[in-house]
C-alpha cells in the first residue's frame, strides 16, 4: 500500500517524507529539486502491538508498515507536459491514497511557485492537473466501451455513467466528488483516475503558528473548509521541525515536544490516518519469537487473513482462536484469558476486527 507526496514544487514534500521515513531525501530551497520519486518504508505507530511486547519479550517485533513515495512538483499545465509533466502524474497513478501538501507558512526565503501564499488556489491548481489528465483517460475509455456497445448492448448504463462523470469533471472537479455506486467503482478498476484517490491534506505551517495555536493561521482554516467540502482530511504539520526531531532519540524527542508545549509529532497521525484512509486495519499475533502486527482490508474473513501469513494457512485452514486486545490486557496473560473462556474460537466465515489477536488452526 503506497502514499504519495503531491503538492506544488518546494512546498516541503521532501522535508516531510524525509522527516516520515528518515530516508535522506534531498531537499533544497528551489522548485523541481525532486525529479526521480523517492521510495521510504514506515512503521504504523500501534500502542497495542507495544503492550504486547512488553507482556511477551519477544524476540523479534514487528510492526504494519506503508510505502511513503515523495514525487516531483506538479504545475499548472502538467497535464500538457508543463515543468516535468506527464511523467510526474504517472508516479501519482501508482499509489493508492495521497498526501496533498499545501504551503501555509510565510516566509519570504522560500521561493513560492506563484509568488504568494494561497493554498485554495494552489489546491485547485495541483487538482486541476488531475482532473485534466483523468478527462483524457475517460475519453479514451468512452470511446472503447462506445465501440463494445455495438456488439454488447448490456454496456449502455457504463456509457451513461462515463459521460456523466466527463461532463461532471470538465466543471473541474474533482472524481472524488462525483457520489457512484459501488458497481460503478467497479467499472473503473482498470482506469486509474488520480482525481479519485482518496486525499489527505498536510497544510505545512511556520513552527511558530504549529505551537502557538493552528486556528489562528487563516491559510490553515482555508485548507480545512475545503477538506470539509469535500469529505478529506487535514492535518496541521511543521515539515521542517518534524525534520529536526525525526533525528532525535525518543526520549530526546519527548523533552523537545514537552518544551514546545505539544504532546505527539503530527507524523504518526499522518501515518495512522493514512492507514484507515487506505481501509486498513491489522490483526496481531503474539509469541515469544515474534510480536507482529498483520495488514488486511477491513472486511476481510479469517482464512484470507490467514493466508497473509502463509498461503498453507488459508487452504488448510480450520479455525482462528481469537481474543480482543482489551480482554488479554484485563486477563494479563494468555493462559488467564483463556481459562476465563475470553479466547473465542472462530470459523472460516468470521469477519477479522482491528487489533484481534489471533493464533491460526490449519491442517495441510
Ligand atoms: N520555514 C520553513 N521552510 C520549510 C518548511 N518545509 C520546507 N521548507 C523549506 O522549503 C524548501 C523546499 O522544501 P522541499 O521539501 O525540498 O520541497 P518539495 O516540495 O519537495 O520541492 P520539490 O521537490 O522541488 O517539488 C526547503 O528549503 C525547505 O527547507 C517549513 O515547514 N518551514
Ligand atoms: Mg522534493
Amino acid at each position: 500500500m503506497k502514499l504519495g507526496m503531491v503538492g506544488l514544487p518546494n512546498v516541503g514534500k521532501s522535508t516531510l517524507f524525509n522527516a516520515l521515513t528518515n530516508a535522506g531525501a534531498e531537499s533544497a530551497n528551489y522548485p523541481f529539486c525532486t525529479i526521480e520519486p523517492n521510495v521510504g518504508i514506515v512503521s504504523v505507530p500501534d500502542v497495542r502491538l507495544e503492550k504486547l511486547r512488553d507482556m511477551y519479550d519477544p524476540e523479534k517485533f514487528t510492526p504494519a508498515t506503508l510505502e511513503f513515495v515523495d514525487i516531483a512538483g506538479l504545475v499548472k499545465g502538467a497535464s500538457k507536459g508543463e515543468g516535468l509533466g506527464n511523467k510526474f502524474l504517472a508516479n501519482i497513478r501508482e499509489v493508492d491514497a495521497i498526501v496533498h501538501v499545501v504551503r501555509c507558512f510565510e516566509n519570504d526565503n522560500i521561493i513560492h511557485v506563484d509568488g504568494s501564499i494561497n493554498p485554495r488556489r494552489d489546491i485547485e491548481t495541483i487538482d486541476l492537473e488531475l482532473i485534466f489528465s483523468d478527462v483524457e483517460l475517460i475519453e479514451r475509455k468512452l470511446d472503447r466501451t462506445k465501440k463494445a456497445m455495438k456488439g454488447d448492448k448490456s454496456l449502455a448504463p457504463q456509457v451513461e455513467f462515463l459521460e456523466e462523470l466527463k461532463a461532471f469533471m470538465e466543471e473541474g472537479k474533482a472524481a472524488r466528488a462525483f457520489e457512484m455506486t459501488d458497481e460503478q467503482r467497479e467499472w473503473l478498476k482498470e482506469t486509474p483516475l488520480l482525481s479519485l484517490k482518496p486525499v489527505i491534506y498536510a497544510a505545512n505551517l511556520s513552527d511558530e503558528d504549529f505551537t502557538n495555536g493552528v486556528e489562528k493561521n487563516e491559510h490553515y482554516n482555508e485548507v480545512c473548509e475545503i477538506a470539509k467540502a469535500e469529505g478529506s482530511a487535514v492535518f496541521p504539520i511543521c515539515a521542517q521541525l518534524e525534520a529536526e526531531i525525526s533525528d532525535m532519540t525518543d526520549e530526546e524527542k519527548e523533552i523537545f515536544l514537552s518544551d514546545l508545549g505539544l504532546e505527539q509529532s503530527g507524523l504518526d497521525r499522518i501515518i495512522k490516518a493514512g492507514y484507515s484512509l487506505l481501509g486498513l486495519i491489522s490483526y496481531l499475533t503474539a509469541g515469544q519469537p515474534e510480536v507482529r502486527a498483520w495488514t488486511i482490508k477491513k472486511g476481510t474473513k479469517a482464512p484470507q487473513a490467514a493466508g497473509k501469513i502463509h498461503s498453507d494457512f488459508e487452504k488448510g485452514f480450520i479455525r482462528a482462536e481469537v481474543v480482543s486486545f482489551d480482554d488479554l490486557m484485563a486477563c494479563g496473560s494468555m493462559t488467564a484469558a483463556k481459562e476465563k473462556g475470553l479466547v473465542r474460537s472462530e470459523g472460516k466465515e468470521y469477519v477479522m476486527q482491528d487489533g484481534d489477536i489471533v493464533l491460526f488452526r490449519f491442517n495441510v
